[in-house]
């Protein structure tokens, strides 16, 4: 089983994609160094070392990034919350996270999120060069990592493998769901190939499962040889009916994020085609 040869720096590893992530690659043998704000509360991977830090101390980014060769970026906000409580983690943080990187010479794999493009409509299927789009400070802050991203490989050559993930869950829970659910298996077998890859770029991947009703197509997976082995598809008939009952989250692919203080007036028009409707 193939590891890297450096260590992989793995933020957000308290959270609930975070141990998914740690325990899947420390299975496999990957030097791991753990970080999170909170503890982390399962017995640590063979061959892991936890640290808890704060996204908003960029010294201590640095020192946790040295010597890695991957930083994966999980750690954040991770909810549709007010623009201060988004501002340090998800900005700030974020910018710890890449200067860390291109001191390192280190690969980024971001969490990023369908929230970047939450406003576009459910009847369209989108791919990676579609508009940034987001609907929420939280989705907004995903996109502004994914423009970091983009910055720090024009300007210094840092890669980065930014995942835009749909509803990363044990299971899909509604009919949304249907379309954006990412298993935690494929999230983990992602990840694992994003770090092994030989060269990345900067390419945007969809963080979904194999699902036949996706809002998302075209993207760079075959940069990392990954293809998604899950699929929602067997929950449809427990969950199709299972909708929300509000008419803009039904509307837009991100779902309550788009509904939650949403206060546009009917009448409001912009042109369609550059800014989805
Ligand atoms: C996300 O980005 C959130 O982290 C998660 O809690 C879900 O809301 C998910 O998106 C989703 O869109 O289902």
């Amino acid at each position: 089983m193939p590891a890297p040869a450096r260590p992989v720096l793995l933020t957000g590893a308290s959270g609930a994609l975070g141990r998914q992530i740690a325990h899947g690659l420390g299975a496999l043998g990957f030097p791991l160094r753990l970080t999170d704000v909170a503890p982390f509360p399962d017995p640590l991977p063979s061959g892991a070392t936890f640290t808890a830090a704060d996204l908003n101390d960029g010294v201590a980014i640095l020192r946790l990034a040295e010597g890695c060769g991957t930083i994966l970026h999980f750690g954040a906000v991770s909810v549709d919350r007010p623009f201060e409580e988004v501002i340090g983690p998800n900005i700030r943080g974020l910018y710890h996270i890449y200067e860390a990187a291109r001191r390192e010479r280190a690969r980024v794999v971001f969490a990023s999120s369908n929230h970047a493009i939450g406003f576009h409509e459910r009847t369209e299927k989108l791919d990676d060069e579609c508009s940034l789009l987001p609907d929420s400070y939280y989705g907004l802050s995903k996109a502004y990592g994914e423009l970091m991203g983009r910055l720090y490989w024009h300007k210094h050559g840092v890669e980065s493998v930014l995942v835009r993930i749909g509803s990363c869950f044990p299971e899909p829970t509604d009919a949304r769901m249907l379309s954006t659910w990412l298993s935690y298996g494929d999230l983990v077998r992602l990840v694992e190939r994003a770090v092994l890859a030989d060269r990345t770029g900067c390419i945007v991947i969809w963080g979904a499962s194999n699902n036949s009703r996706s809002f998302w197509g075209r993207d760079g997976r075959e940069v990392i040889g990954w293809a998604p082995q899950d699929s929602a598809d067997v929950f449809a008939p427990k969950l199709a009916g299972k909708t929300s009952g509000n008419k803009v989250a039904e509307r837009y692919q991100g779902g309550m994020y788009a509904a939650n203080e949403y206060s546009r007036p009917e009448d409001a028009s912009c042109d369609a085609s550059r800014y989805g409707g």
